[in-house]
């Protein structure tokens, strides 16, 4: 069989944090262990098919400038199954146990919706074939509902009933193969689940139509006996203005007024996270708390773009924040650390891949090492935890278990006067936190 990556003759290797060969892991040490577990089982790490094999480098002002050898078959199925094999080729040599893909990433849409099918079916075959030989597993499957001009007013919360029902049709295959795949979840991303004006959309009649598509899909999910985990990728602009799947407290609010919150839980991506205004810890923090942080989109967006850049994450201190919300919730379980991340259009050399990954999974292995040393110590955790010790004793401890009212809060204030001001500390604590990294 042909080599896509020939210059990498070998997996790269962890060699160390004095290594100055740039095809090397510095900090990810597959097999190392962390509180108990390996580094490879926290992280998860998990390849996007779509952005390393399918895409082409083109923007909205130029064409694709990525030449890629998996790409010049000329027949579509051709060259989906030599994409296939590059992808495996990647992963190993990479050294990353899982991928994620669209399906139509992974099989080409074809003339009719069967012969779409029949692609993807057959796709499947070579890429469970290829699952078999290598080990590397599918970390979720998806659909893309977003790409195609019959979407162009969304899938689900497309104003024609005939597209919802395409969609369905087509998220209905998309489940199969990731059953058939031995997917471990399933990610909903509302690619067009949003809209532009309100003058010519009913809000209210596609949010409601957006639950009965998930009430469908949890139904054949059962009906067809996959236990992989549902996953929403909130995000809150692009590709229309207003996306329904704004952020997690959005996602999950409307999870809850639709009576699917147990069925679901939240795919949080770095860069939807700050487009929404927030910080990526505190979206990850927010699907936590509510216990449905499933799975991580890892990258990074510009500071000064308003757009998704997807590139890949290397801000120590973000991955830090990450895997401290990551390790209080005693990890992932079924989701990853997924790099929906793409090189810059300028990054044409094949082996700019390498580097990409080698800097997202060495900057998280760095975070968890970091991460497990802070809470370890004690620090942040003992300072957060006194800074709330009133409500554990006396009237706090009142208020905590629901059994006050105003009339006792104010007699409780006539009687012990004007609170003191106590510092948050917050210069102090960053400094700590930065002397971690
Ligand atoms: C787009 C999303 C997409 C999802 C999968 O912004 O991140 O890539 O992860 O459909
Ligand atoms: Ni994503
Ligand atoms: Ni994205």
């Amino acid at each position: 069989m042909a080599e896509f990556f020939p210059e990498i003759s070998q997996p790269i290797q962890f060699e160390g944090k004095d290594s100055r060969n740039p095809l090397s892991f510095r900090y990810y040490d597959a097999n190392a262990m962390i509180n108990g577990k390996t580094m490879a089982d926290h992280l998860r790490f998990s390849v996007a098919y779509w952005h390393s094999f399918k895409g082409t480098g083109a923007d909205t002002f130029g064409d694709g400038t990525f030449s890629r050898s998996w790409r010049n078959a000329g027949n579509p199925l051709t060259e989906s199954e030599q994409t296939l094999d590059a992808a495996f080729e990647f992963f190993s040599k990479l050294g990353v146990g899982y991928y994620c893909f669209h399906d139509r990433d992974l099989a080409p849409e074809g003339a009719s919706f069967a012969e779409s099918c029949r692609n993807l079916e057959h796709m499947v075959k070579k890429a469970a074939a290829k699952q078999r030989e290598t080990g590397i597993k599918l970390l979720w499957g998806t659909a893309n509902l977003f790409g195609h001009p019959r979407y162009a007013h969304g899938a689900a919360t497309n104003p024609d009933a005939h597209v919802f029902a395409y969609a369905a049709a087509q998220v209905r295959h998309a489940i199969a193969a990731t059953r058939e795949l031995g997917g471990e979840n399933y990610v909903f991303w509302g690619g067009r689940e949003g809209y532009e004006s309100l003058i010519n959309t009913d809000m209210k009649r596609e949010q409601d139509n957006l639950a009965r598509f998930f009430h469908l899909a949890v139904d054949y999910a059962k009906s067809i006996g996959f236990t992989g985990q549902f996953l929403i990728e909130p995000k809150p602009m692009e590709p229309t203005k207003h996306q329904y799947d704004f952020d997690a407290a959005t996602v999950l609010s409307f999870l809850r007024s639709y009576d699917l919150l147990d069925h679901f839980k939240l795919n949080i991506e770095a860069n939807h996270a700050t487009l929404a205004g927030h910080s990526f810890d505190h979206d990850l923090a927010i699907a936590s708390q509510a216990g449905k942080l499933g799975s991580v989109d890892a990258n990074r967006g510009d500071l000064l773009l308003g757009w998704d850049t997807d590139q890949f994450p290397n801000d120590l201190g973000e991955a830090v924040r990450a895997m401290l919300i990551i390790l209080h919730q005693g990890g992932l379980g079924s989701g990853g650390l997924n790099f929906d991340a793409r090189l810059r259009r300028g990054s044409t050399d094949l082996v700019d891949l390498f580097h990409a990954h080698i800097g997202g999974m060495d900057t998280f292995a760095r975070g968890l090492i970091i991460a497990q040393k802070i809470i370890d110590e004690g620090v942040f955790s003992d300072f957060v935890k006194n800074r709330y010790a009133s409500y554990d004793s006396g009237i706090g401890s009142k208020i905590t278990a629901g059994d006050t009212s105003f009339e006792e809060l104010e007699r409780f204030v006539l009687q012990n006067g004007e609170p003191a001001l106590i510092s948050g500390k917050q210069e102090m604590l960053e400094n700590i936190f930065r002397s971690y990294l």
